[in-house]
C-alpha cells in the first residue's frame, strides 16, 4: 500500500469538512470516522486484489465474532500506526484519544474471539480465509453492578459508527421461513494481514424487511401488518444471545442460526454459478469450516439449495462431505445444540425435510441406531448431524481432543478413527503483544531482531538473554509500567486503588461454575481470615483482579458475582489488611480491557475442573506476555507446561483421571470436618458475613453442599491443594527464580500464535 503523509492529511481533513468541521473542533467519534474512511480509501486497492488471487477460499461460519477495537490493529498491520499517529499530533490530536471507541462485542467470549484471531492469522500469512457471520445491532451486553450484582445494559456498538464496513446493497439475498420471508444485507469488513499486503473478508449478515414500506397497505389502514413485517425481520439480528457454554433453544436463535447460513451460502453459489459447472467447482473452489454446532444448519441447507438446482440428494450428500468441516468447542452436555423437530419442522419445513433424508442414510449404514442418530425421539441433535456429515471434525486443544475421541463422540470415532482430528488453538501475537505491550516488543525485536512477529516461535532465540541482567531488569521495569497503567485504569473506572507493589493475581474469563471463580473467592476469604489472625506474617501484598460477565438467566453464575463483590467491599474497607490484600472485581470487562490486563498480570489464574475447558486462549495470552500460570492440568494449559515446563508454573489440583475417580464417591461435607479454616470461608456464605443477597448466597453454599450432585466440579475438593500452590506461588513472587519463571514462559509460548494454528487448519483440514 502507498502511503504519504501530506496527502493522507489532505484526505482526512477533506472528510472531516465533508461532517461540517476540522481537526480542532471535531468530537472524538467524528475524529475516528474521517481517520478509519481515509484509511480504507487507501485498502479499497489490495483488498480488491486479494479477493481475486485465490481459486480456493476457506469460508469460516460462525455466529460470533469478537473483533473488539479495530482502528489500532489495522493501523498496526498496515504498518502505518507511528505514521498516523506523527500525522494526528500535527493537528494537535492525541491518537490516544480513539481508547474512548467502542469494542464491536458480535461475541461472548473465547469462541467468537478465536474466530477474530484466526482472520488476522490467515491475513497475516496469504491464506484465503473469509468470516461469515451477523452483524447483530446490539453486541453482548455491557455490564455494570447495583449493590454488587449484576446489571445488563444494551450495548448500542453503532452509534460510533461503523466506518470499517461496506454495504452491499446489491448483493442482498432472500431469506424464506414458512411464515415470513427477509432480505440479507451482507456488510463487509476487510480483514487486514500483517504487513502481508493481504486482505480478506469479514462478511456480516442483516436482517431487514422486504417492503421497508407497503403504501397499498398503509392505504388499506393495514398498520399492524406493515409493523409486524418491519417487527419480524429487523428482530432477527437484533441481538447477539448472552449465553456461553450454555444452550438455550429459542427459536429466534433458530431463525438467526438458519439466516446466517442461509445467506452465505446463497451469496457462495452465486459466485460460484458466475462460472459455471458449478456443482462440481464448488468442492474444487470452496471448503467451509463451521464454529461449532451454531452454524450447522447449513449443511442441510446446501443440501436444499443443490437440490433445487437438480443435484440429485446423495451427490449432495458427497458434496457437503467434502466441503463441509466443524470444530467442537465444549464437551459440557448442557451446550451441545439440541432443536425439537416440532420447532424445526414449523419454520424451516424444507430444512426438516433434509433432516430426514440425511437420517434415513444413515440408518441405511446398518449403525447401531441407540448410538447414531441425529434424529432421536423428535428432537435434532446437531453436533451427531455435523459429525456424520462433515469430512473433518477437530478439538481445540489435545486433551480436549482425546476426551471427544474417548467420551463425548467414543461412537463416532469407532465408527471412523480418521475423522477427529486436533488442532490446539492459538492467538495472534499481534493484538496480543505488538499492540498491547509495545514497548515489551521492542526490547525483544533489540535482541533477536524483527521476524518472530509472524514466525513466533523465534522467541526461542530469547532464551540466550534470560539470565542477562541488563534484559531482565527491563522486562521487569516495564511490567511494574503495565501495572501502573492499569492500576490509573482501575481506579479511574472501578473506584479501587491497587499500589503497583503489589502482586496482579488475575481471573479473567466468562462467569462459569466449571471455571471456578468460587474457588478462587474461597481462596481470598481464607488469606483473608488468616492475615487477620496473624497467621501468614510473610504474606506478599496481593491484589485479587476479577473479571467476568454472566449470562444473564445463569442465576448462580450471577450469584457468584455477588460474592465476590462482597468479599471486595470487606476487604477493601478492612484498614487491618489494606497494606496486605485488595479485591477488584472489574467491570465490562471486553477485549479492550484485556489488552490492558494480560501485560500487567503478575499471576494467571486458569482452575477449571481438569476436563472441562476445552482449551482457553487467555492463559496463552497472559503466556505470551511473561505471566506465570497458577492453574490445573486442563485445557491447553497441559500444552503451556509441555513448552514451559510444569516446574515453571504453578499447577495443582486433580487430573482428568483423578476426578473420574474423585467422583465415584465424592462426599464434600467430609473435606470441610477435617479444614476447619476452609469450612469457615464457606460459610460466611451463610453465617451472616455478608448483608443482603442472602438468598443468592445460599444457593451458592447448596451448589456446594446439598444434593447428588453437590460441588459437581470439585471446588472444596481441589482447595488445599490450590491454597498450597497459591501461597507458594506468593512466597517465591519477587525472586529470581520467579522472574526466571516468567521469562522462560514468554520465551516458549510460540507455540500459541493463531499463525500456527491457521496453517494446521489450512494444510490438514482445508487443503489449501
Ligand atoms: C448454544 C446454544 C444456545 C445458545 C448459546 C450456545 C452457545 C454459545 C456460545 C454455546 C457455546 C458458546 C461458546 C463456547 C465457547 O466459547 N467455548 C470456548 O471456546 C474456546 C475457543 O475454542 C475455548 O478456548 C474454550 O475453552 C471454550 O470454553
Amino acid at each position: 500500500m502507498y502511503f504519504d503523509k501530506n496527502e493522507f492529511l489532505n484526505d482526512f481533513e477533506y472528510l472531516l469538512r465533508t461532517e461540517g468541521t476540522d481537526a480542532e473542533h471535531a468530537d472524538t467519534r467524528t475524529l475516528y470516522n474521517a481517520l478509519s474512511k481515509a484509511v480504507m480509501a487507501k485498502v479499497f486497492c489490495d483488498w480488491e486484489k486479494s479477493g481475486r488471487r485465490a481459486t480456493r477460499r476457506c469460508g469460516y461460519f460462525s455466529a460470533e465474532f469478537l473483533v473488539g477495537r479495530a482502528i489500532f490493529s489495522n493501523l498496526l498491520n498496515l504498518g502505518i500506526l507511528q505514521d498516523i499517529r506523527e500525522v494526528l499530533a500535527v493537528r494537535g490530536i492525541d491518537i490516544n484519544r480513539f481508547e474512548e471507541v467502542e469494542d464491536a462485542a458480535l461475541g461472548n467470549g473465547g469462541l467468537g474471539r478465536l474466530a477474530a484471531c484466526f482472520l488476522e492469522s490467515a491475513a497475516t500469512q496469504n491464506i484465503p480465509l473469509d468470516g461469515y457471520g451477523l452483524r447483530y445491532r446490539y453486541g453482548l451486553f455491557r455490564q455494570t453492578f447495583e449493590d454488587g450484582c449484576q446489571k445488563e445494559l444494551a450495548d448500542d456498538w453503532l452509534k460510533w459508527g461503523d466506518p470499517w464496513s461496506v454495504r452491499k446493497e446489491e448483493e442482498r439475498v432472500r431469506v424464506d421461513f414458512a411464515d415470513f420471508s427477509v432480505y440479507a444485507v451482507p456488510y463487509d469488513t476487510p480483514v487486514i494481514g500483517y504487513k502481508s499486503g493481504v486482505i480478506n473478508t469479514l462478511r456480516l449478515w442483516q436482517s431487514e424487511p422486504i417492503h421497508p414500506f407497503d403504501f397499498d397497505k398503509f392505504d388499506a389502514m393495514r398498520g399492524e401488518e406493515i409493523a409486524r413485517e418491519n417487527f419480524n425481520a429487523t428482530e432477527i439480528t437484533a441481538v447477539l444471545y448472552p449465553n456461553d457454554n450454555t444452550e438455550e433453544g429459542k427459536i429466534l436463535r433458530l431463525r438467526q442460526q438458519y439466516f446466517l447460513v442461509s445467506a452465505s451460502l446463497q451469496s457462495i453459489l452465486r459466485k460460484q454459478k458466475e462460472g459455471g459447472r458449478y456443482a462440481t467447482n464448488l468442492c474444487e473452489r470452496v471448503v467451509l469450516q463451521l464454529n461449532d454446532t451454531h452454524p450447522v444448519l447449513a449443511v442441510p441447507e446446501l443440501i436444499r439449495l443443490l437440490e433445487k438446482d437438480g443435484i440429485p440428494f446423495e451427490t449432495a450428500f458427497e458434496i457437503c462431505r467434502k466441503i463441509f468441516r466443524f470444530t467442537n468447542h465444549t464437551i459440557m452436555g448442557e451446550a451441545l445444540e439440541k432443536w425439537r423437530g416440532e420447532t424445526v419442522k414449523s419454520i424451516l419445513p424444507e430444512i426438516w425435510t433434509v433432516i430426514g433424508k440425511i437420517q434415513a442414510r444413515l440408518e441405511k449404514e446398518g449403525l447401531d441406531k441407540e448410538k447414531y442418530y441425529i434424529v432421536k425421539d423428535g428432537t435434532v441433535h446437531m453436533a451427531n448431524l455435523a459429525v456424520y456429515v462433515c469430512g473433518a471434525v477437530n478439538g481445540v486443544a489435545q486433551i480436549h481432543t482425546e476426551i471427544l475421541k474417548r467420551d463425548v463422540f467414543k461412537d463416532w470415532h469407532a465408527w471412523d478413527e480418521n475423522k477427529i482430528a486436533n488442532v490446539t488453538n492459538g492467538i495472534t501475537p499481534r493484538r496480543w503483544f505488538l499492540l498491547n505491550n509495545p514497548k515489551m516488543a521492542a526490547e525483544i525485536t533489540a535482541r533477536i531482531g524483527q521476524g518472530w512477529e509472524t514466525d513466533l516461535p523465534e522467541l526461542k532465540k530469547l532464551a540466550a538473554y534470560i539470565d542477562d541482567p541488563v534484559f531482565r531488569e527491563r522486562f521487569v521495569s516495564i511490567k511494574r509500567e503495565n501495572k501502573r497503567r492499569l492500576a490509573d485504569h482501575i481506579r479511574d473506572h472501578e473506584g479501587v486503588d491497587i499500589p503497583e507493589h503489589f502482586i496482579f493475581d488475575v481471573q479473567v474469563k466468562r462467569l462459569h461454575e466449571y471455571k471456578r471463580q468460587l474457588l478462587n473467592a474461597l481462596s481470598v476469604l481464607y488469606i483473608y481470615n488468616e492475615l487477620k489472625s496473624g497467621n501468614l506474617p510473610d504474606f506478599k501484598p496481593t491484589a485479587f483482579i476479577f473479571g467476568a460477565k454472566a449470562a444473564p438467566g445463569y442465576y448462580l453464575a450471577k450469584a457468584i458475582i455477588k460474592f465476590i463483590n462482597g468479599i471486595a467491599e470487606l476487604v477493601n474497607n478492612d484498614e487491618t489488611v489494606t497494606d496486605k490484600l485488595r479485591v477488584a472485581f472489574i467491570r465490562n470487562y471486553n477485549v479492550s480491557y484485556a489488552e490492558k490486563i494480560v501485560c500487567a498480570a503478575d499471576v494467571s489464574e486458569q482452575i477449571s475442573m481438569a476436563g472441562m475447558e476445552a482449551s482457553g486462549t487467555g492463559n496463552m495470552k497472559f503466556m505470551l506476555n511473561g505471566t506465570v500460570t497458577l492453574g490445573t492440568l486442563d485445557g491447553a494449559n497441559v500444552e503451556i507446561c509441555e513448552e514451559a515446563g510444569k516446574e515453571n508454573n504453578y499447577i495443582f489440583g486433580a487430573t482428568v483421571d483423578e476426578v473420574a475417580t474423585v467422583k465415584k464417591s465424592y462426599d464434600p461435607k467430609k473435606i470441610l470436618e477435617k479444614n476447619p479454616k476452609l469450612k469457615k470461608a464457606v460459610e460466611s456464605l451463610i453465617d451472616g458475613t455478608f448483608e443482603g443477597g442472602r438468598d443468592e448466597l445460599k444457593a451458592v453454599y447448596d451448589s456446594l453442599l446439598s444434593g447428588a450432585d453437590a460441588d459437581k466440579y470439585l471446588v472444596l475438593y481441589d482447595f488445599e491443594d490450590y491454597i498450597l500452590t497459591k501461597l507458594y506461588l506468593n512466597a517465591e513472587y519477587g525472586s529470581e527464580t520467579f522472574t526466571t519463571k516468567c521469562l522462560v514462559n514468554m520465551t516458549n509460548a510460540g507455540k500459541f500464535s493463531a499463525d500456527r494454528s491457521v496453517k494446521e487448519y489450512a494444510e490438514h483440514i482445508w487443503n489449501i
